[in-house]
């Protein structure tokens, strides 16, 4: 099972993820992408979706519109993870 990254490990990560920042209040990272149209960002979420489920790791998303809010936590671990720094990164390569 993944472990939680430590303060440094996780400071480390999310210097190399654009947009990515730490969620107040929460063990969690997040990252708001606004895309083009609504049809660009539903493409995104279709395509991150595939590749989350590929991962066997799940983002909590709100779309409104062109905009995707994202969250990502390892609810097994309690926090944030190294699977969770994948899937933004993937995130980060979709969205181009
Ligand atoms: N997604 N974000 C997230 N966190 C998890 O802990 C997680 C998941 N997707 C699937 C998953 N865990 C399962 O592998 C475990 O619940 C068995």
């Amino acid at each position: 099972m993944a472990e939680r990254l430590s303060a440094e490990a996780r400071r480390q990560a999310l210097g190399g993820l654009s947009g990515w920042t730490d969620v107040q209040g929460r063990d969690a990272i997040g990252k708001t992408f606004v895309f083009k149209d609504f049809n660009e960002a539903f493409g995104f979420m279709t395509r991150a979706a595939l590749v989350a489920e590929k991962m066997d790791h799940h983002p909590e998303w709100r779309n409104v519109y062109k905009t995707v809010e994202v969250v990502l936590s390892t609810h097994d671990a309690g926090g944030v993870t190294a699977r969770d720094m994948a899937l933004a990164k993937a995130m980060n390569a979709i969205a181009g």
